[in-house]
């Protein structure tokens, strides 16, 4: 652990944390809710893929957003760093530190405040695990409105692009109040938006309240091999036209993907071999009506020649296994050694061509390149892993792929933000009229620079 393992970047003119510090916050949250053994603070300094690392100190363990805002306004007059930390699942060093900011972690913030099963509006606090929420809200026949691998860790107040509306804390300390549960309430600027994308650099979430769908009374999944990418785009097509209002997911895998989950992690696939798979998912409320919609699409794009395998199901455990095949990749990769990691936004036709023009760029230096991911938003994780890092295959692949990326329109960071690894790319996504805006509203909202320093926006 050295203090200058990034060289380009240099610690900001902040305090060092001293015993008045300590002090402060203990009497705030008592000893109990502060960390300061080093081997108790390890992982709240590394991120789950040990891509980053920083070297705090000091964690604190808030519980309410007064505690919250009481930090802030003192680490405000203080000049104290902060990073915010829910779930630390993040794939861009986002909620890491990087030098020795104190961490303020959500993980103790974790109340559900209501629940309408008319409305179905869900408020709760910041630090509610997407998984529980969900397990929760299935009492009240609703559901969360969205999904993924690191459900059983991620924290809410990190996936704020689906909610209705926020509380958040500011820099020092106000407590911002946007928590409308209203469906309709335009009243002015939509403030909730800044601190969408913002990670932590503008604001403290600390509350959120979410409108969530009725849990489906039924559900299908068919997991599909076809043989080129024209026909994943073709089955794309009819899928959206054939099973229309039930249609709730479409994810993609490459045969490069799939491999990997079942060589490294061992996970059974009941397709045989194919170039590229989707998972083609049915939300509804009559099977019989979702069943049969399904089926007569199956039997469709099979009759076309476009799918050449596939297997649909409702049962519980089956559809289980097939969303691991999707969900667990991320988990597989680093079994190959270094991974470079790449989320983006292309348009449909163009989803998959970074795959191949990677490929042929980078030759035998990669041990594994792969491509998947939400097919059904335009968002693919293009992963590369080589037995180490080296700078020369760093340079073959950056900046290429974000140039690439650029030149289709397409978006650097589709929906893992910009974290720590990736500000200095957000021009190849973002205008220079965008980007001096969200620097004057980054000074304005937290003039000291205390809030996730290093992250998001680029020196
Ligand atoms: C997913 O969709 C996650 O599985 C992670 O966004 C993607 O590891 C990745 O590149
Ligand atoms: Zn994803």
């Amino acid at each position: 652990l050295t203090k200058d393992r990034y060289p380009h970047v240099k610690r900001g003119d902040y305090a060092t944390l001293d015993e008045n510090h300590l002090r402060f916050f203990t009497e705030l949250l008592g000893t109990n809710r502060i960390v300061t053994d080093p081997s108790q603070c390890e992982g709240y300094n590394v991120d789950w893929i040990k891509n980053v690392r920083g070297y705090s100190q000091c964690v604190l363990r808030p519980k309410t957003t007064e505690e919250v805002s009481r930090i802030l306004a003192f680490c405000n007059e203080h000049r104290i760093a902060v990073c915010p930390q829910g779930g630390n699942t993040g794939l861009v060093g986002g909620s890491v530190p990087v030098f020795d900011e104190v961490v303020l972690s959500t993980s103790l913030m974790n109340e559900i405040i209501s629940t309408d099963d008319t409305s179905g509006v869900l408020v709760c606090q910041a630090g509610c695990i997407l998984e529980s929420l969900d397990t929760h809200l299935a009492d009240h026949g609703l559901m969360m409105p969205l999904d993924l691998g690191a459900k059983g860790s991620c924290q809410i107040g990190g996936q704020c692009g689906t909610v209705l509306g926020l509380e958040a804390v500011k820099a020092n300390g106000e407590i911002l109040d946007c928590l409308s549960t209203l469906k309709k309430d335009n009243t002015g600027y939509h403030l909730k938006h800044l601190f969408i994308g913002s990670e932590g650099t503008l604001g403290i979430v600390t509350k959120v309240a979410i409108h969530c769908p009725p849990k489906p009374k039924a559900m299908n999944l068919a997991f599909l091999g076809l043989d080129s990418f024209e026909s994943v785009l073709k089955t794309l097509k009819k899928a959206k036209h054939e099973l229309g209002e039930i249609l709730s997911s479409c994810e993609f895998i490459d045969e490069r993907s799939l491999d990997l989950v079942t060589s490294r992690l061992k996970l059974k696939s009941p397709l045989a071999v194919h170039p590229f798979y989707m998972l083609i998912e049915t939300h509804g409320s009559n099977n019989d009506h979702d069943e049969e919609k399904l089926n007569t699409f199956l039997e469709n794009v099979m009759a076309e020649g476009l799918v050449l395998d596939g297997t649909a199901t409702n049962e519980v455990s089956k559809m289980k296994n097939i969303w691991e095949l999707r969900e667990r990749i991320t988990e597989g990769l680093p079994l190959e050694g270094y991974v470079f990691k790449y989320d983006i936004s292309l348009p449909i036709e163009s989803f998959y061509s970074l795959v191949p023009a990677m490929k042929e760029r980078l030759g035998e230096s990669a041990v594994r390149i792969c491509g998947y991911g939400h097919l059904g938003d335009g968002n693919l994780h293009l992963n590369i892993c080589v037995k180490e890092f080296t700078q020369d295959v760093l340079k073959r692949i950056e900046p290429f792929v974000y140039e690439f990326t650029s030149k289709l329109k397409g978006s650097i960071s589709a929906e893992h933000g910009i974290g720590f690894r990736k500000p200095k790319y957000i021009h190849y996504s973002k205008s220079h009229t965008s980007i001096e805006l969200m620097k004057q509203l980054k000074t304005m909202m937290d003039p000291n620079g205390i809030l996730n320093p290093y992250k998001v926006l680029p020196s």
